[in-house]
């Protein structure tokens, strides 16, 4: 049984504030739209490669951000769209990186799973292979001395049974840096369940243990555990300079991938799951307190698809990369004659 992070619902709402609350869920319906956008046009042949929707868990990032701010630095894996966007991406560049084209975030070549911004470190494909240099950064912050900040790294539960991800763990308790690792548990690590991979359960609390770190649990469902809990552990970070490990609880709405009927799982355990949509519980709760009406959360969601049907046009209009492109940005060392 997982035993989430408890906080008070009036207290957290009061402190974050109507217009804090209103902006995250503009951010949220941006992510779900542009995923959306994203994934019709993946359907239509106009975008190649993979494509991972963050459907269903966008709380989680949501709140870390608006909790913590967008000074640290941020590792995630190929599930990337959102937290690109919430660190400032612009979805033009990133509709246009699905697209291939030259204006695209990573000029047209490194597609969907590979989406850059400001502090954020990656976008990385590897299964855990990305946590070693959330670690790294961690370190940098430590020996750099730099005060305020944290690496936060994003994890699937599939991964927390990788090698790099223990070495990790051990060195980051070892050494006391301010890293904080976000094990996103929405139940399946591409069709295979949680419970048949990990021998543990909960995740978060058996790993924190084994480490002699810290751990929360968050209901990634809710935005608002989310953000009281990614608060609290940030200022602990930040004190005590100790790793911290967060269980985000959640779901994912999409098959593994676009091309993922996601067959593994009933259609009841999806309608369950689809009934504590994020997007809907944080809009319920502000229309409960008179910040938000159906109307005025129609013309947001609208105002939203806009920009991500925009971000299409744009993709659409892009030249593509030069072909000399491909050979830019790939380090080779010349042969010796
Ligand atoms: C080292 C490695 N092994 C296998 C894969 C293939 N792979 C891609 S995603 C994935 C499942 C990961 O699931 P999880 O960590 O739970 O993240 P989620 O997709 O659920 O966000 C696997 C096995 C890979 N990319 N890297």
């Amino acid at each position: 049984m997982h035993r989430f992070f408890s906080a008070d619902f009036e207290k957290t709402f009061a402190a974050i504030g109507r217009e804090r609350l209103l902006g995250a869920l503009r951010q949220m319906l941006l992510i779900r739209n542009f995923e959306q956008r994203g994934e019709a046009a993946y359907q239509q042949g106009k975008v190649g490669g993979f494509y991972h929707s963050y459907a269903g868990q966008e709380a989680i990032q949501t709140a870390c951000i608006a909790a913590c701010g967008a000074e640290s630095w941020y590792t995630t894996t190929y599930r990337c769209h959102a937290l690109a966007l919430l660190l400032g991406a612009s979805p033009n560049a990133m509709m246009a990186e699905l697209f291939g084209r030259e204006t695209g975030i990573a000029k047209g070549l490194g597609g969907s799973m590979h989406m850059y911004a400001d502090h954020l470190l990656g976008g990385l494909a590897i299964v855990g292979g990305h946590v070693p240099i959330a670690t790294g950064a961690a370190f940098t912050i430590k020996y750099l001395e730099q005060k305020g900040k944290a690496s936060f790294c994003f994890l699937g539960d599939g991964a927390v049974v990788q090698g790099a991800v223990h070495e990790s763990l051990n060195l980051a308790a070892l050494w006391n840096l301010p890293c904080i690792y976000v094990i996103e548990n929405n139940q399946w690590g591409m069709g295979t369940a949680v419970k048949r991979a990990v021998c543990v359960e909960p995740i978060g609390e058996h790993f924190a243990k084994a480490y002699g770190i810290r751990c929360y649990t968050l209901d990634g469902m809710d935005f608002f555990n989310c953000y009281a809990g990614f608060q609290a552990a940030f200022q602990e970070c930040l004190e005590s300079s100790r790793p911290i490990l967060i269980e985000a609880v959640t779901e994912r709405f999409r098959g593994h991938s676009i091309s993922d009927p996601a067959l593994y799982r009933t259609k009841e355990c999806l309608k369950e799951a689809m009934g504590r949509d994020p997007i809907f519980l944080l809009k319920n709760a502000l229309m409960k307190k008179g910040f938000l009406t159906e109307e005025a959360y129609e013309a947001m969601d609208k105002e939203q698809r806009e920009i991500a049907i925009a971000s299409m046009e744009f993709a659409e209009k892009s030249p593509w990369p030069n072909l000399t492109a491909l050979e830019e940005g790939v380090f080779a060392p010349k042969e010796s004659q």
